[in-house]
């Protein structure tokens, strides 16, 4: 089933509350301001979308980013809009370009689509950065604030083994709280929530059949610049 198939026929239906927001959905789950659509792509839909991913990194290669200080991340990514992020010893910034040189590749139809189903927003991502974690791969707390536009939101989509996602503060330290996202979740950090420091403990190896050799993809979609 394609996702505008499911959205017409299912999910949508029963969750349609067209006076509350631009959101054709409502989320199940808000934990400190950020919302969790729980399973919202479907499996046809997620198996697609690897599909469109295979097309995304044959022509823009995973890479393991290195940070400011020179660490290698765990994670390896590669992006796909018009720009793209990255870090290197530079820092962290937004480019036109893979590291190759080469242009990133277009983002997949369907990875807009649930854009346009969650984001509330006018406009569309011209990011959409691609995280492969391995079963040792994690992502430490951080905040989302590279892009030019801090009132447009962060839309991130996991496919894959399950990930525990921990969400922090708006200010470094404090208590923070956490949640298992499983593959089809999609999680959107908007409005008060959008600066809300956040990170992936560790994955659930084996908690997923989508990826042929295990791990986990993360889209993360946002307006750039
Ligand atoms: O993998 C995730 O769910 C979160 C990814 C993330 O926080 C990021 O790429 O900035």
């Amino acid at each position: 089933m394609t996702l505008q198939a499911w959205m017409a026929a299912g999910y949508a239906e029963k969750n349609m509350k067209k006076e509350a927001s631009k959101r054709s959905v409502e989320p199940d789950l808000t934990i400190r301001g950020v919302t969790v659509f729980r399973g919202l792509v479907p499996s046809e839909v997620q198996r697609a979308l690897v599909d469109d991913l295979r097309e995304v990194v044959a022509s823009a290669p995973l890479f393991r980013p290195e940070t400011a200080r020179g660490q290698k991340m765990s994670v390896r990514m590669t992006s796909a809009g018009s720009v793209g992020w990255v870090s290197d010893r530079r820092g962290y910034r937004y480019q036109e370009l893979h590291p190759s040189g080469l242009p990133w590749p277009q983002i997949p139809p369907r990875a807009l689509e649930i854009w346009r189903t969650v984001s509330g927003s006018d406009r569309l991502p011209d990011s959409c950065l691609v995280n492969f974690y391995d079963a040792d791969a994690r992502m430490g707390l951080h905040q989302d604030r590279d892009e030019a536009d801090l009132t447009e939101p962060v839309v991130s989509v996991s496919l894959g083994d399950e990930a525990l996602f921990r969400l922090g503060n708006l200010t470094r330290g404090g208590s923070t709280q956490s949640v298992w996202l499983r593959s089809g979740d999609v999680v959107v950090l908007a409005g008060e929530a959008r600066l809300i420091h956040h990170g992936i403990d560790r994955l659930r190896p084996g908690s997923s059949t989508l990826l042929p050799q295990g791990g986990r993809i993360n889209l993360t979609l946002r307006v750039a610049r």
